[in-house]
């Protein structure tokens, strides 16, 4: 693992932008290329890095998704990154996490590119359906307490193509706009806001979060239909819990789903 030097100087740049923030960006680390920026950041919060370091890559030999599922961005075109925070909060807070991520990529594309994005629970940002970022949020926790946690971005910025098992569902901001975008523009705002939104979680203002959150939502009194565990349903998205957790209506009852038993959700 190399670390790229020609990226020194605008790595001292991002520092510099980011000085203002209370808890990212504090350091961080540039490569060329890795196996998952999530690993590299599992590595280095297992050497005591301090919260709020950020790894960027140009390039991913392995990035993941959830459930062991595969991230695949050409390189140099894209933002590829992980976060390590050490939040003292109780672990139910945690589902916020990845709530407040992608609502912060929705919110840095819609202040630095003025395009609106979509976010798909719990964590896709989409543009005209199609997906333009990935959140993966993995935490470390021994018992109860939590001891650190990795939040990976995956935005495509100026990809112009994708393979053509992902062209059907994945965009770029330059697909969807027509332009090339600056991405440490992009990285530096996506940042701030991330910071912003940690601060609300931090301060335990999941309220606020929350309503943000749903303003970028559509799924909201849609039919969808899921994967929970091998079988497949379906029911009406009504609102997201005060925990973060979706209330869907199913044959007329109302069923509170988790992250982590819904999958591929389709609306
Ligand atoms: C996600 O998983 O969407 C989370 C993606 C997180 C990626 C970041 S990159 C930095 C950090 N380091 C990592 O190794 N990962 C994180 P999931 O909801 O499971 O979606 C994965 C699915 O999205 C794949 O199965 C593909 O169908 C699709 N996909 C893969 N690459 C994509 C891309 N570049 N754009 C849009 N969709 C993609």
């Amino acid at each position: 693992m190399k670390v790229k030097r020609n990226l020194v100087t605008s790595v001292e740049k991002l520092v510099r932008c980011l000085a203002s923030n209370l808890y990212i960006g504090k350091s961080i680390f540039c490569y060329d290329s890795v196996d998952s920026t999530n690993n590299v950041a599992h590595r280095f919060a297992r050497d005591d890095a301090q919260s709020g370091t950020v790894i960027l890559a140009e390039f991913q030999t392995t990035g993941r998704g959830r459930n062991a599922r595969k991230w695949v961005a050409q390189k140099g075109e894209n933002i590829t990154a992980s976060v390590i925070l050490r939040p003292t909060m109780p672990l139910e807070n945690l589902t916020y996490l990845s709530l407040l991520t992608a609502l912060s990529v929705a919110q840095a594309i819609e202040d630095v590119v003025g395009q609106r994005a979509e976010i798909k629970w719990p964590n896709d940002v989409l543009i005209r359906r199609k997906k333009v970022a990935g959140v993966l949020v993995e935490t470390s926790a021994r018992a109860s307490a939590v001891d650190y946690v990795v939040i990976g971005i995956g935005l495509n910025v100026n990809q112009v193509q994708f393979p053509d098992d992902l062209a059907e569902h994945a965009t770029s901001l330059f697909l969807e706009t027509g332009n090339t975008h600056d991405q440490t523009t992009l990285f530096v705002s996506l940042m701030k806001y991330l910071d912003a939104n940690y601060a609300r979680l931090v301060s335990g203002d999941t309220e606020s979060i929350r309503k943000m959150w749903s303003g970028y939502c559509n799924m909201f009194g849609k039919h969808i239909t899921f994967y929970q565990g091998d079988s497949k349903r379906e029911g009406i998205a009504l609102d997201i819990d005060d925990r973060g957790f979706l209330k869907v209506k199913i044959d007329q009852r109302e069923e509170v789903l988790s992250q982590a038993e819904i999958q591929t959700i389709r609306y």
